[in-house]
């Protein structure tokens, strides 16, 4: 906490004088990131870490979290229970410390991996400090305990309340909507996300997870139990259960080396894309690190070793790069690191050097061994690296057309774009819009002052299914790199997006309202998600609300996004009102497309961000795999972007 408190320049006593519990009411997103729906969630994972720790410690196995009828969160582990006996120093009971005192966090255990810096490690005090009204209750030696808070304050010491035969800890606690103004209302899908995530990285715990707030047609809560005792291994079966396998087992370890307990998984798909999810501590490292490096550095030395040993790449005329060996390739490493140092942008890149080598030997041991004991295996891997390399040839000269379009300037945008005057591109918007006709009302309805349309052919190009060659030589993707003036590839990573001309800071998607509609958005945000991902990350991409339905009665007309909408308007109306069903946008004339859908003061566009990336890469591959049941039932049963959060 240190750290930041420098970083924001507050003095230490200015801190001390305002006590640590009225400093994280006071400045909730220096402990939390921000006080939004993700912050909100983060309350949940902070009293769940707390669990997982006590699990991972081997005291407990099965954590129960539910969302509770009021609302309120319960987190329950049958642990040893947090101390409740008297702590010296402070007067007070242990568990009393625990909940009311800032920092006081992993006190007890020395030998828990605690996260210092990131989101997640700030202590269970500051999920108190930032809820109404939180209760605590240990189940320790045949004794039930509890106490109460509100707002971080206890209401009395912790009291005695009875008997049992059980031991462990149950958290419930109510977001303070003075703190949380957005919503304080928690995600089933996030939160259930989270709590599966949490059951492959920590193989063995049992978490339940159940939804309390409605019950189904059987009168049943929604609920999930999520279990691994593969980990990995398994959690790498379910990224990767919609994509088509190349080699025949998930490659993984488990193991310590040098203080530092590594575990990884792999397997090579029939894909072109590389999925690698790196974990710290159980946090999510989207931007990588040094176990990240370690991991690739691992990962071309021995597969690099084993092709020069075997002569494949004896005829080869080009250079294998790194990335040619990650070409369909979907991993995951999760590390723990007794005292992380987190860097960049968003604080998830591990920025510790001693666990470049671990990571980078363990990865080469399980290799090694798994290619020696699986030549056919091997064979198949080496065989598509070349593939790749050969792929990354084509790929490399499609894209340098793109380039030098973009290069050169106004005459190098696409012709279909009409642009608009305003140069400032944070005031710039550009909306997608499916099919030339529903490009030109949105032309005619549009502000041309800082409105861009960009009409896009039907379907464009599943980007899922396509090598990356014929991706950047698809008309309609050109079109979106040159309009969005986004270039790919650096001297030092060939991946990499350059952001910095970006032409337009909201990049909307305009569908219809219809599945097909839907279909087009995914497979727009599927290019997004797989080429411009720090696009999506920046929070540049929108999805626009077209209105379902137009209610008209004499000259009384309203707009409606639902069936409920529809029936209110009707009924404000006076019911038999006329209603319009939209069929799509083409059905709307110019003006109106403008009030429902484009005018900012009145349209809702729905930002896209990607909360878990594992979570999402699922997603896309399901929905544009070859796999179709997966799709159809998960078309049917949800919206499409049921996973990024908007
Ligand atoms: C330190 C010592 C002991 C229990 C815990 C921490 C503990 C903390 C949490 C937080 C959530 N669930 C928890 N369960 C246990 C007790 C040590 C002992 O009994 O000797």
């Amino acid at each position: 906490m240190s750290e930041e408190i420098k970083k924001n320049n507050y003095s230490a006593d200015s801190i001390q004088a305002l006590e640590g519990m009225e400093h994280v009411r006071m400045r909730p997103s220096m402990y939390i990131g921000d006080v939004g729906v993700r912050g909100l969630h983060h309350l949940v994972y902070e009293v769940v870490d707390n669990s997982i720790d006590e699990a991972m410690g081997g005291h407990c196995d099965t954590i129960s979290v539910s969302i509770n009828e009021d609302g309120s969160v319960t987190v329950e582990d049958n642990g040893r229970g947090i101390p409740v006996d008297l702590h010296k120093k402070e007067g007070v009971s242990a568990l009393e410390v625990v909940m009311t005192k800032i920092g006081a966090g992993g006190k007890f255990d020395k030998d828990s991996y605690k996260v210092s810096g990131g989101l997640h490690g700030v202590g269970v005090s500051v999920v108190n400090a930032l809820s109404v009204h939180m209760k605590s209750t240990v189940f320790r030696e045949g004794k039930i305990y509890e106490q109460e808070y509100e707002r971080g304050k206890a209401l009395y010491p912790v009291k005695q309340i009875g008997e049992t035969e059980k031991r462990g800890t149950r958290q419930t606690f109510f977001p303070d909507d003075t703190i949380f103004q957005q919503t304080t209302e928690f995600s089933y899908d996030t939160l259930s996300a989270r709590m599966r995530e949490l059951s492959f990285l920590n193989k063995g715990i049992t978490i339940t997870f159940t939804d309390k707030r409605e019950v189904d047609e059987k009168g049943e809560f929604r609920s999930e139990v999520f279990h691994s005792d593969e980990g990995l291994k398994e959690y790498i079966r379910y990224l990767d259960g919609n994509r088509e396998p190349i080699i025949s087992h998930v490659i993984s370890m488990d193991h310590e080396k040098g203080e530092i307990p590594v575990e990884v998984a792999l397997i090579y798909n029939t894909s072109y894309t590389e999925n690698i999810f790196s974990y710290v501590n159980n946090i999510n490292t989207h931007e990588g690190g040094t176990h990240l490096q370690g991991f690739r550095s691992g990962l071309t030395r021995t597969l690099k070793k084993y092709a020069d040993a075997s002569g494949m790449l004896d005829k080869l005329k080009f250079e294998i790069s790194g990335d040619d060996f990650r070409e369909g390739l979907t991993a995951i490493i999760s590390v723990k690191v007794a005292e992380p140092q987190f860097e960049g942008q968003t604080k998830t890149k591990l920025g510790n050097r001693e666990v470049v080598s671990p990571v980078s030997q363990a990865v080469g041991e399980m290799l090694e061994n798994y290619l020696e004991e699986n030549p056919n295996d091997a064979k198949v891997i080496i065989q598509k690296v070349i593939l790749a390399a050969q792929a990354r040839h084509a790929a490399k000269k499609a894209r340098e057309m793109v380039q030098r379009k973009t290069v050169m300037g106004g005459g190098g945008l696409p012709g279909k774009l009409s642009d608009c005057s305003e140069q400032d591109p944070a005031r710039c918007e550009v909306y997608l819009v499916e099919g030339d006709s529903a490009g030109g009302t949105a032309k005619q309805g549009r502000d041309r002052n800082f409105q861009a349309i960009l009409p896009l052919r039907g379907k464009i190009l599943n980007v899922e299914k396509a090598m990356h060659h014929k991706v950047f030589e698809n008309e309609e993707i050109r079109n979106i790199f040159t309009a969005l003036g986004v270039t790919v590839g650096t001297a030092e990573d060939s991946k990499a997006l350059n952001l910095e001309k970006l032409r337009y800071h909201k990049v909307i998607i305009m569908c219809d309202a219809d599945v097909d509609g839907s279909h087009i958005s995914t497979l727009i945000l599927t290019f997004f998600f797989r080429f411009m991902k720090e696009l999506i990350e920046e929070g540049h991409v929108y999805i626009a609300a077209p209105p379902l339905y137009l209610v008209k009665k004499g000259n009384k007309k309203e707009y409606a996004w639902n069936d409920v909408q529809r029936d209110q308007a009707n009924e404000r109306m006076g019911g038999s009102a006329s209603i319009q069903r939209y069929k799509g946008l083409g059905e709307m004339n110019a003006e109106q497309l403008w009030e429902t859908t484009m005018d900012p003061n009145f349209r809702t566009l729905r930002q896209v961000n990607i909360e878990s990336l594992a979570e999402a890469d699922q997603v896309f591959s399901m929905l544009m795999g070859d796999e179709v049941p997966p799709r159809r039932e998960f078309i049917e049963k949800n919206a499409v972007y049921a996973n990024i959060d908007a």
